[in-house]
């Protein structure tokens, strides 16, 4: 047993409010998990003891969604986003995902791996200690395959990392119909899951993707193996994604800007987590904002992630993303960082991690701050000191 003492405990216990324990102390055992959590004065016994030195401590970040693997990079289409041309325009003309996916099939496993990682290495110097990762720029059986082996990968750098199927994200260059591709899709879904490869399946419900319809063969596919769904839903039109998703009882409809009432109604009566996904909105200056009042009102959990991706959210800043959640979609700072946490674990359907409590995993971060709210606040800098993953001190920045 290890005792962490002396430090700003931001436990994020119950459903709401900091769980601040002003000078706090966290018990891990030898298998990682907590085994008491509370003031430092009355911690129990213990073989080994750390002083924290007055550190603020949170439960470790969890990114729910990211497309980390990839292949290129797709900074003219920022430029061309700067003279005028919309996300929806640079896809249709064959760019976009489109792109990444040329790039990504003539990558080999060792380069997609050594990109991957230095980017994972980044969410990791401010604070992830568990990262979803999603294919769906292969859009073919092999390159799939290697972009989930890529991110099963990652997990020996020091985080957990959750993987999820995406090939119904864009149409692949050598089918001309739809219907034809997502069979295909569902095709391809048994092998991958039986190779381990796969902890839940997602698709891109859109008019420039596939349509409610289609997604929901998609579902089904992952239903038959017993995998849990997710949605990009609604992000830049009603489609009634989240209704459908709702009805198979998604972990989580993601980015949600177009959302309505009975998408809302549905995922609150599904149990389904919103994710919101700041970088995305930013990045495309969208003017559309997520209905956060009506999904808090509903009691929907909102997690927030990066989406970080090479086209509309190229950032690695999970911080970043608390201050855009904050100041873009007026959550207040410990709903962000709930976000980033508590619920961006229950968005990969985890319930072993986001919360210092006893019995959860021993995932922790250590920064410079007298105040969690100091994390949402700043921008452009990064106060971490340590990451404990599992109850091993990892380092920090
Ligand atoms: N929505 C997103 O934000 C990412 N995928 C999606 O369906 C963006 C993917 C990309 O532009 O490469
Ligand atoms: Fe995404």
């Amino acid at each position: 047993m290890k005792l962490w003492r002396g430090g700003r405990v931001a436990t994020l216990a119950g459903d709401a409010g900091w769980g601040l324990i002003d000078d706090g102390a966290l018990l891990v055992d030898d298998h990682g998990l907590l085994r008491w959590v509370g003031p430092s004065a009355e911690a129990p016994p213990a073989d080994e003891v750390v002083d924290l030195q007055g550190a603020l401590v949170t439960p470790g970040l969890v990114d729910c969604h990211t497309h980390l693997v990839y292949g290129g990079n797709r900074a003219n289409e920022f430029e061309q986003r700067l003279h005028g041309a919309s996300y929806a325009d640079i896809a249709k003309a064959g760019g976009g995902i489109k792109s990444t996916v040329a790039a990504t099939r003539g990558a080999s496993e060792a380069d997609l791996l050594a990109g991957a990682r230095t980017r994972a290495r980044a969410l990791m110097a401010e604070g992830v200690t568990t990262l979803e990762v999603k294919s769906g720029y292969g859009l073919d059986a092999d390159t799939e395959a290697r972009m989930l082996r890529v991110a099963r990968q990652l997990g020996s750098l020091g985080l957990d990392v959750k993987t999820t199927y995406l090939a119904a994200h864009a149409m692949p260059p050598e089918f001309s119909d739809a219907d034809t591709y997502v069979a295909a899709v569902c095709a391809w879904l048994p092998g991958l899951h039986a190779a381990g490869l796969v902890d839940a399946v997602d698709a891109f419900c859109e008019h420039i993707a596939f349509s409610p319809a289609q997604v929901s063969r998609v579902f089904d596919a992952a239903r038959a193996l017993g995998l849990p769904v997710k949605l990009h839903a609604e992000q830049l039109s009603d489609q009634g994604g989240a209704e459908l998703a709702a009805r198979y009882r998604a972990l989580s409809c993601d980015h949600l800007e177009f959302l309505g009432p009975d998408g809302v109604r549905a995922m609150a009566q599904a149990g389904t987590v919103a994710v919101l996904l700041p970088g995305a909105f930013y990045a495309l200056r969208e003017t559309q904002l997520p209905p956060v009042t009506a999904l808090r009102e509903a009691g929907v959990p909102i997690a927030i992630a990066t989406d970080h991706n090479p086209g509309s959210s190229p950032t690695l800043s999970p911080l970043l993303m608390l201050n855009m959640a904050c100041v873009l979609f007026r959550l207040t700072p410990e709903e962000a960082l709930r976000g980033l946490t508590v619920h961006g674990a229950r968005a990969l359907g985890l319930r072993d991690r986001g919360q210092l409590v006893p019995g959860q995993r021993a995932d922790f971060c250590l920064w410079d701050g007298g105040h969690p709210r100091e994390l949402a606040a700043c921008f452009g800098h990064n106060p971490l000191k340590a990451r404990v993953f599992k109850g091993r001190i990892q380092g920090g920045a």
